[in-house]
């Protein structure tokens, strides 16, 4: 059995598919696992300003794979140790936040990549559990094509140093925050997530995948947006946020509840 049975994200990503993903803050499983029964072909764990530990992290993997999505964990900033870690839990990708720095990527490929292409420590028990693998080799045969790595452009730095960030062997995506953008962009002065300089930025950075043949992502606050920017040449997109998703539900049933 090929090992890629279980995984879709980096299958659907060389395809040409666009791949939305839900954004999950709130550390609920039944949560991140309802997104996807609801149509989302990936889901996001984000560790880095959500609430999420580890217990949560893995039995929301589970569930995301069992209701037949990708599941995709951003780590917090720098940790990477939880690279590996999450790859074993089951996840199909992992965003790092603030690659600034051909050193940054480079310390995430290293995690995030087992050789030649990095040093990722084995272990993957309970993603070969979840894919149904019963034979570890094939895992190891595959693991670098099948797990995604994404690395965030979000400040000036990283902006100039964008070209080479990715063409860095082992990064896969360039995944852009546009609010952290628009922070280092105006040295702290706005936030503004469609500022016209984060506009310019963003085709910036979507030239810089192409020319590198890697691919491009963005967080968008809503669908519209989502499928708007998917016309730019981003083929990975995060739509809004579960916490949002859920004010967005309560709200006009509360006004109709106070008349
Ligand atoms: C940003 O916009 O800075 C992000 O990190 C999106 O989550
Ligand atoms: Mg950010």
């Amino acid at each position: 059995m090929p090992a890629s049975n279980g995984f879709s994200l980096g299958r659907r990503l060389r395809a040409g598919e666009t791949v939305f993903t839900a954004w999950c803050g709130l550390a609920s499983p039944i949560v991140a696992e309802v997104t996807a029964r609801e149509g989302f072909s990936a889901v996001t764990i984000d560790q880095q300003h959500g609430l999420w530990d580890t217990a949560a992290t893995v039995a929301a993997i589970g569930a995301i794979r069992l209701a037949g999505a990708a599941s995709i964990v951003r780590i917090p900033l720098n940790d990477f140790a939880t690279v590996s870690r999450a790859l074993d839990f089951g996840a199909e990708g992992i965003i790092a936040p603030m690659i600034n720095t051909v050193a940054d990527a480079k310390a995430f490929v290293a995690a995030a990549k087992y050789p030649p292409l990095g040093e990722r420590s084995w272990g993957p028990h309970r993603a070969t559990m979840l894919a149904g693998i019963p034979d570890q080799k094939d895992y190891l045969r595959e693991a670098n094509n099948l797990t995604v790595t994404l690395a965030m452009i979000e400040t000036k730095t990283a902006l100039a140093n964008v070209d080479a960030i990715a063409a860095t062997p082992g990064i896969d995506m360039l995944f852009i925050g546009p609010s952290d953008l628009s922070i280092g962009l105006t040295d702290g002065a706005v936030l503004d997530p469609h500022s016209r300089e984060v506009e310019a930025a963003n085709d910036k950075i979507v030239a810089a995948a192409k020319k590198a043949g890697k691919f491009a992502g963005l967080y968008c606050a809503t669908a519209e947006r989502a499928v708007a920017c998917a016309k730019r040449g981003f083929q990975f997109l995060a739509v809004g946020s579960d916490l949002g998703f859920l004010r967005a539900g309560i709200s006009p049933q509360v006004k109709t509840l106070k008349g």
